[in-house]
This record gives structure tokens, sequence and C-alpha cells, in this order.
């Protein structure tokens, strides 16, 4: 299962920073989190806002350009060692710089040449915009997008806690990305049901939505997915994790896959929801029987609705 080639999606860069990486760096540097790692050297939170929290706290010691290309080594490096040959990954000028258009230039010029040191995968950057930092803060971080959009920079989108706002208080981010170029995708039905997924394509119109799992409880909505081909950058690992459904055999994902939804796997924060690329499939593989043939399924839709250009796809296919 680890050999197998796989294309992920759904994954943000910080997120995916190994503990060691950044109870390594906050030595360094002299910066106290221990409150945020449990014994056995994993983050220790309660719930999903704690883990926003938790997850700021640990990007506290990424301070520089420099940082972000360690990070990025690192995180390539060990999507790379679980067979992912292709990934997207959530880069935050919030936390490059606070969403300053210099400072953001430098730190992305430091990604993407870390990212270049690590041939077995390529990457590709999806800016976002923190939901629960606010619209006008996003409307700077879809600025940062727009000056940066290029063939490294692909798409756009949205994470944070879904309960604040509205996504069309975020409608000027977005079309600002889209006139630029870019390609959209928006964090919706992880927590906010199947209306913030209803919502979200109404007031943003994404081409992908990060979950969307929560469209199961209304069969017109998945209709609408599957009739669109929006797909879906599910997480089962982390839904599991953090007890959107409590096993992984109620998760929606086969039944959406059954109703012609297009769905694909990502690990979203692997350490934070002790998951990896590896463990997804053989947890899918074990609970719903998922075979190669369904996995090469998966890999196909992923990268059909990848943002990198046509050229690109034909490389990694
Ligand atoms: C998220 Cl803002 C952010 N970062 C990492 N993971 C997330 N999941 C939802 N929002
Ligand atoms: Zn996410």
């Amino acid at each position: 299962m680890r050999e197998l080639p796989k294309v992920e999606l759904h994954l943000h860069l910080e997120g995916a920073a190994p503990p060691a990486f950044i109870r390594g760096l906050a030595q360094e540097k002299r910066i106290d989190i221990s409150g945020i790692f449990t014994e056995d050297g994993g983050y220790a939170y309660r719930d999903f806002n704690h883990f926003l929290e938790v997850y700021e706290a640990a990007c506290s010691v990424l301070t520089g350009p420099e940082e972000f290309a360690r990070l990025t080594r690192a995180v390539l490096e060990e999507s790379a060692s679980h067979g992912v040959v292709y990934t997207e990954a959530f880069l935050s000028p919030d936390f490059c710089g606070g969403a300053d258009k210099g400072a953001w230039q430098e730190y992305l010029a430091a990604m993407e040449e870390a990212a270049a040191s690590v041939p077995e995968i390529t990457l590709r950057g999806i800016v976002t915009c923190i939901r629960h930092f606010g619209p006008e803060q996003a409307r700077k971080v879809a600025a940062c997008a727009a000056d940066t959009a290029d063939d490294f920079i692909v798409g756009f989108g949205m994470g944070g806690a879904e309960d604040v706002g509205a996504p069309a208080d975020y409608k000027w981010s977005f079309d600002c990305a889209r006139e630029a170029g870019l390609q959209i995708t928006t964090h919706a039905g992880e927590w906010g049901g199947a209306k913030s997924v209803r919502d979200s394509i109404e007031a943003l119109d994404p081409v992908r939505i990060g979950h969307g799992v929560q469209a199961i409880d209304d069969p017109a909505l998945c209709d609408l997915l599957a009739e669109r081909k929006i797909t879906l950058e599910v997480c089962p690992g982390s839904n599991v994790f953090l007890g959107v459904y409590p096993r992984l055999d109620k998760h929606p994902i086969e039944r959406l896959r059954e109703r012609g939804v297009k769905v694909t796997v990502s690990t979203d924060d692997p350490p934070f929801f002790r998951t990896t690329m590896t463990r997804e499939y053989e947890a899918l593989a074990r609970t719903f029987g998922y075979d190669e043939a369904v996995f090469a399924e998966l890999n196909q839709t992923a990268l059909d609705a990848a943002f990198c250009d046509a050229a690109t796809k034909e490389t990694i296919r």
C-alpha cells in the first residue's frame, strides 16, 4: 500500500509539520510551546477549536522564509515516502509575514525552491485564507494570491472555523483570486452540515470542496455535486479523529462515491490526526474493501481535479 502511487489534493503545509520538527525549532528559538505536545511527542488538543489554537502556536516557531523552506523539504520527503507523487498544499500568507505582499513573495520563493530539491514529488500551492481571521484579512490574503498566481500557485481556498461568518462574506476575495486565474476550493461540510456546502457553492462557485462529506445528508445536493462534477477532497482519518464520524465504517465516503459524487482521499494535517496516506489507504481497504482498481479510480479523479496545467498532469500519469 505504501508504494502505490498517490495523488493528494488536501494538505495544509504547516499542519503536516512533524511535531519533532516544530519542537526542535522551538528549542532553537527558545520559544516555549511545550504545552502543545503530548508525552509521546504528538500534538495535544481537545477539539477542533482547540486544534486551531494549537496549530497557530506550532506556526509561531516558523519565523521566516528559511523555516518554511525546511518545513517544505521535511513535509515533501515524508509524503514521497508514502508514495505520493503529486500533492497540492494549502499555503497561508497569514503565517508567512501576516499576508504582506512583499513578505509573502519571499516566503513563497523559499518554499518553491525547497520543493524543487525533492524531485520524487511534484508540489503545487493553493493560497488559503483563514475564515476566523475575518473577511478583511482574507482580502489581503487574496491580494497575495492574485499577485503570485503562476504555474506553481494554482488555487485559492479557505480553511478555519466553519461556524464563523458566512461564505458570502468572502466573495470579494474568491472573485479576486478567480480573476487572477486561480481555481477555487473551500472547506465546507466538515462541521457546518449540507447547508454550508450549498451556501458555499452559491456564494463562491468552487470547483472542489474541502471535506464536503456532510452533503450526504441532502440527496438533492449530492445530485448537484455529481452533475457539476464538483470534486470532494475527503479526509476520512481527519473526520474520524476529530469525531465528525465515530468510526470509519460510519463515514460517508463510499455512499458518496456510489451516488456518483467525485471523491478523492487526503490526510489534511497528518501528524495532528495521526495519519499518513498509507494509513488512509489501508483503513479504506480494511473497512470498505477498496482494492487497487478503486484506488486507481480515486487517483484518476484526483488528477482530473488537480489545479496544475495539462502538461504537468502528463508528467504524473
Ligand atoms: C484548517 Cl485553517 C486550517 N488549518 C489546518 N487545518 C484545517 N482544517 C480546517 N481548517
Ligand atoms: Zn483542511
